[in-house]
């Protein structure tokens, strides 16, 4: 199966390179455009200012101004079992962005110390340190920060608004609803009795997200600019674990469709899986 690839889509400017013979300019001369070579020595003044001043050994994707850079990994603030966590690590796995990966268990309170509340006083998580002491919570202002300049992250006017449009859906509609009741009836020993007279309410707009995503479904294959984008993978998350929150999708066939497609994209990783380290691939 031939797989696409969501990596950033570097120009490449068809300007023949004509360099004297030596090692070197053989080297350069291989790398077919002066785009490349101008990257590879912005890279390298990087790398040297790096291993100078903060001894960083590590490559990852630097997604800034549209540059692959040498510089600090990022670090993940996640729980595995939050499908506002999975999100972020799904679109890191498909990005082969490699990351640090720290579990916070908020059943178990770890997200109320202070040394978490410093780093993100909504004690939230996920939450992404982009560099040393920036952080990022919210996972789909993440979701934007680490696929922005892929084709995951659309770039046109109306199809940027597209994505952000059930971006927006997914936490007025979806996460208040099916992603609470995720939350309460299958990780939260005694979350039935505790929020019983939540379930109406939550079965009632969950139901009615479900309807607004399977209408659109029925004529478009993904959510925004005709392609699988970040708005697909926010509203994965929570939608794909539906049925155990107790959401029946047998009368939602677009939506099931859907959520097979979105499992047969390229590196989709589910929900259990774990990073040890990915390298950004070659
Ligand atoms: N809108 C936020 C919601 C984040 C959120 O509610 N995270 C939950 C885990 S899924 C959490 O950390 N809850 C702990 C708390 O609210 O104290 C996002 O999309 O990241």
């Amino acid at each position: 199966m031939r797989h696409r690839s969501y990596r950033r889509r570097a120009g490449r400017p068809q300007i023949p390179v004509d360099l004297p013979r030596s090692p070197r300019n053989f080297v350069l001369s291989q790398l077919r455009t002066h785009f490349e070579r101008a990257m590879l020595m912005h890279v390298r003044n990087r790398s040297l200012h790096c291993k100078k001043h903060c001894g960083a050994t590590l490559w990852h994707l630097h997604h800034r101004d549209g540059i692959r850079s040498r510089t600090r990994m990022y670090t993940l603030y996640s729980m595995q079992r939050s499908g506002n966590c999975y999100k972020v690590r799904l679109a890191l796995a498909q990005l082969r962005i490699p990351y640090r990966l720290v579990e916070i268990d908020i059943l178990k309170g770890e997200n109320g110390t202070p040394e978490f509340r410093a780093k993100n006083p909504s004690g939230r998580v996920p939450l992404l340190e982009v560099a040393a002491g920036r952080y990022l919570p919210e996972s789909n202002a993440i979701l934007w920060y680490i696929a922005g300049g892929t084709p995951l992250a659309p770039d046109d006017r109306f199809e940027r608004a597209e994505a952000l449009r059930w971006m927006f859906f997914e936490q007025n509609s979806m996460e208040p609803s099916i992603g609470a009741a995720y939350f309460w009836l299958t990780l939260v020993r005694g979350g039935r009795d505790l929020k019983m007279h939540a379930i109406e309410g939550w079965t009632e707009s969950g139901y009615g997200a479900l309807g607004v995503m399977e209408e659109h479904l029925e004529t478009n294959r993904f959510f925004a600019a005709d392609r699988y984008t970040i708005a697909d993978i926010a509203l994965y998350a929570y939608t794909h674990i539906a049925e155990q929150a107790g959401f029946d999708l047998s009368g939602f066939p677009s939506i099931r469709t859907w959520l097979r497609r979105v499992a047969a994209q390229p590196r989709h990783v589910t929900m259990e899986w774990s990073p040890t380290l990915l390298e950004a691939a070659g």
